[in-house]
């Protein structure tokens, strides 16, 4: 077979040729070691001087000319399949993007978010303090005294004391603070008066039912001044929950109570009315159809409190009071069960937890769209 006729039917195959492995066979018989031009090349050792000066171009063209038409339709069929590839991989960009799985904020943490927005609108820093405490700033420095029955094991969470404690750290027994209170005694103690401060947070009691778990959350709120009384206690709370719940009408009544470290204490009484079986806060309890519900409790603070802080109490004076967060929570969006705020189902948050979206503010109202 002449030059001619084997470039003509080699360029016939290459065009024929149905996928790269038919391709890459054809490079083999033609171009491999063993292939047709591969042994033609062989061929020119063996010439005379004249012969391979004429042969040797057409033999190299037609190498050069068979590894052309392979690279040409090799370059050919990836591009065909690459078309195919795309043309069956269609992306509809039409559709709707798949939804980001996002989490919710927890009630808790959203009702906490909603009181120290409000507090500090009325002047109130938030302050924090140690969860694990010593009993001088969870009962003693509160006038809570040994015979208290809230410093029995049985409604406090106590650490065992060291084997080795001497009578000094056995008076200063380590315990899980049954209420946000030592936060405010330590703030008296390590910054003197006054004060305006809120301190929420996770608090302890050994106690476990329907509407108790052995971990719940508290506000306490503390303002100490030179002349703060009872007026500013009910002018504070008043404004508070009037924010909080968003209703105008909301009444008060305040009762007398007893607390330690109170004097006089003043139980906190919220007005509601029963509309389709659920009670609404607002109006007066004494009104028709309406009743008083017990919210917090509060008053001014004790002497002896004030004097074991480290102040003077003929100089300040001032008012506390104590609230639960989730009992709040639990009324102000119609939740029932205590003990699902804390089961962590993300059921139950997706329903009743809020969007990142809903920051309380006091401009757009501190009432997220529930
Ligand atoms: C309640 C309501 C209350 C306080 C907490 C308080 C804190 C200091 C001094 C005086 Cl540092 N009082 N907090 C006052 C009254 C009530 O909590 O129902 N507690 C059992």
């Amino acid at each position: 077979m002449d030059h001619n006729a084997l470039e003509q039917e080699a360029r016939a195959r290459i065009a024929a040729a149905e996928n790269l492995a038919a391709l890459e066979a054809l490079r083999v018989e033609y171009l491999g070691k063993q292939g047709t031009v591969s042994a033609l090349l062989k061929t020119l050792g063996a010439m005379s001087m004249e012969e391979r000066q004429a042969q040797g171009p057409l033999i190299q063209g037609l190498r050069q000319a068979v590894a052309d038409a392979l690279a040409e339709r090799k370059a050919a069929m990836e591009a065909e399949q690459l078309e195919a590839r795309l043309a069956a991989e269609t992306l509809d960009l039409s559709l709707p993007a798949p939804a980001e799985p996002r989490g919710t904020v927890h009630p808790v943490s959203q009702m906490m978010d909603e009181l120290a927005e409000i507090f500090a609108d009325l002047g109130f820093a938030v302050a924090t303090g140690p969860e694990i405490e010593d009993d001088w700033h969870n009962f003693t420095a509160l006038n809570m005294p040994e015979s208290h029955p809230a410093r029995a094991m049985h409604d406090t969470f106590y650490f065992p004391a060291a084997a080795d404690a001497d009578a000094a750290e056995g008076a200063r027994r380590m315990l899980l603070r049954t209420h946000t209170s030592p936060v405010q005694v330590r703030t008296m103690v390590n910054s003197g008066a006054p004060v305006r401060i809120i301190a929420p947070g996770r608090v302890y009691r050994s106690d476990s039912d329907a509407t108790h778990t052995p971990m719940f959350h508290q506000v306490e709120g503390l303002v100490i001044d030179r002349d703060i009384h009872l007026g500013h206690l009910k002018w504070t709370l008043e404004t508070f929950l009037r924010a909080f719940f968003e209703r105008e009408d909301i009444v008060l009544r305040l009762r007398p109570s007893y607390f330690p470290f109170t004097e006089p204490s003043v139980e906190v009484d919220v007005g509601f009315a029963i509309e389709a079986g659920r009670r609404v806060l607002g109006g007066s309890g004494d009104d028709p159809g309406h009743g008083w519900m017990e919210l917090l409790g509060s008053g001014m603070v004790n002497r002896r409190v004030i004097a074991m802080c480290g102040l003077d109490p003929d100089e300040w004076q001032g008012f506390a009071f104590g609230v639960g967060v989730d009992r709040l929570a639990m009324l102000k969006y119609g939740m029932d069960d205590l003990r699902a705020f804390f089961d962590g189902d993300v059921r139950w948050l997706g329903h009743y937890g809020f969007s990142f979206l809903d920051q309380p503010t006091l401009s757009a109202g501190v009432g997220a769209r529930a």
